[in-house]
């Protein structure tokens, strides 16, 4: 049995690679709601693999088994490529994902759609007590609505119509999010390093 910490307060990731991982019966995941003492670390990272490695570096104190941490955001080039590692924080500290998604359809109001580009990364990082185990990165490329549609999801999922589709992340059921996110393709990546121990 492989004892697995997600660490994150992000309630939906938990979720998320949860169901991901959910046919996998040889791992029993756990996640920091089983630690509420828990503070998590600064981010202080340039890039997501960065602040994806000192979270799992971080929570590792916690567990003697293995850690997955995931850091993520949205990117958006015609914007130089924010709310890039800030979009958890992009209105402000303590902004709600509402807040953050008004400040993004504010900041892209007069781009018209040829420079409404975007995608999700995500990054994830694998450690144990004994040091890095992988590290893997994966994106999600999609176009930028003027405004939001749907009422699934979270974070900017209301904005973010995948290459190829027509509706949300929002408008689509999370299994179907799940079969083609960028958290989905991350998890692929890393999943070899995870299984084969
Ligand atoms: P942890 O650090 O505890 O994992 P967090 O929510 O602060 O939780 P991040 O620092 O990685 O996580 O920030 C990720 C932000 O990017 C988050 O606030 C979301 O708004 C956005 N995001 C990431 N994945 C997303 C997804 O699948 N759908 C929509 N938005 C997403």
């Amino acid at each position: 049995m492989i004892r697995l910490l997600i660490a994150t307060s992000n309630l939906h990731k938990v979720r998320e690679i949860r169901n991901m991982l959910g046919r996998y019966e040889e791992i029993e995941l756990i996640s920091l709601r089983a630690f509420p003492e828990y503070e998590p670390p600064e981010e202080t990272g340039a890039t997501f693999q960065e602040n994806a490695l000192l979270k799992a570096l971080h929570a590792s104190k916690l567990h003697s088994g293995l850690v997955l941490a995931d850091d993520s955001g949205l990117v958006v080039p015609s914007l130089q490529g924010e709310p890039g590692v800030y979009s958890a924080r992009y209105a402000g500290v303590g902004a709600t994902e509402a807040d953050n998604r008004k400040k993004l359809v504010e900041r892209m109001s007069g781009l018209d759609e040829g420079l409404r580009g975007g995608h999700f990364v995500c990054a994830l990082a694998l450690v144990s007590p004994l040091g890095v185990i992988a590290q893997e990165e994966a994106r999600c490329e999609g176009v930028i609505l003027h405004k939001e549609r749907g009422g699934q999801g979270h974070g900017y999922d209301s904005l973010f119509v995948k290459e190829g589709y027509r509706l949300t992340f929002a408008e689509i059921s999370e299994e179907t999010k799940n079969q083609v996110s960028h958290r989905r393709r991350a998890l692929d990546k890393i999943l070899p390093a995870l299984i084969n121990r």
